[in-house]
């Protein structure tokens, strides 16, 4: 009896494992947040993401940087004054060093847009999708306040989250 308990429990967390919360979007093992509605700065935005158990998006390839460029144009309108997306990159530990904060990897791979980053005015190190150039990257002060994406990888998806 207690086997299939602990059985029934195990295979409640697998299933978990493969659906995403109300309202994120699934691809591959992620689950991705887009939140129009409340613009926030960098840090904010980090902080919103880790309150739902994920992490201000960190894009580790092409495929995943493409697909998040055509939700960034389906999502863009919602909020029509955002300059674009912030994600998880930054260099204010060491300028010109981008690394993704939330597991302090450096970036493997980048989708700059010409002539980015610029460290504009010195005051630079936040990294977001820039609406102005097609949602490729740019680096940007860390106070503006626009949309950004969680991410949400399903292997570290908390148990709590079932039965939402
Ligand atoms: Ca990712
Ligand atoms: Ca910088
Ligand atoms: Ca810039």
């Amino acid at each position: 009896m207690l086997w299939l308990l602990f059985l029934a429990s195990f295979l409640e967390g697998a299933v978990s494992q493969t659906q995403c919360p109300h309202g994120w979007t699934k691809w591959g093992m992620s689950c991705y947040l887009f939140v129009t509605h409340v613009p926030n700065d960098w840090t904010e935005s980090q902080y919103f993401c880790h309150m739902l158990h994920s992490k201000l998006v960190e894009i580790e390839t092409m495929e995943e940087d493409n697909f998040l460029q055509l939700q960034a144009i389906r999502h863009v309108h919602e909020n029509q004054k955002t300059f674009g997306f912030w994600i998880g990159g930054t260099d204010a530990v060491v300028e010109g060093e981008w690394m993704w904060i939330t597991s302090g990897q450096n970036f493997t791979y980048s989708n700059w847009a010409p002539g980015f980053p610029d460290d504009y005015r010195k005051n630079e190190d936040c990294a977001h999708l820039f609406k102005a150039e097609h949602f490729e990257w740019n680096d940007e002060d860390c106070d503006h306040r626009m949309s950004f994406i969680c991410e949400l990888t399903l292997e570290e998806t908390p148990l709590v989250v079932v039965g939402k």
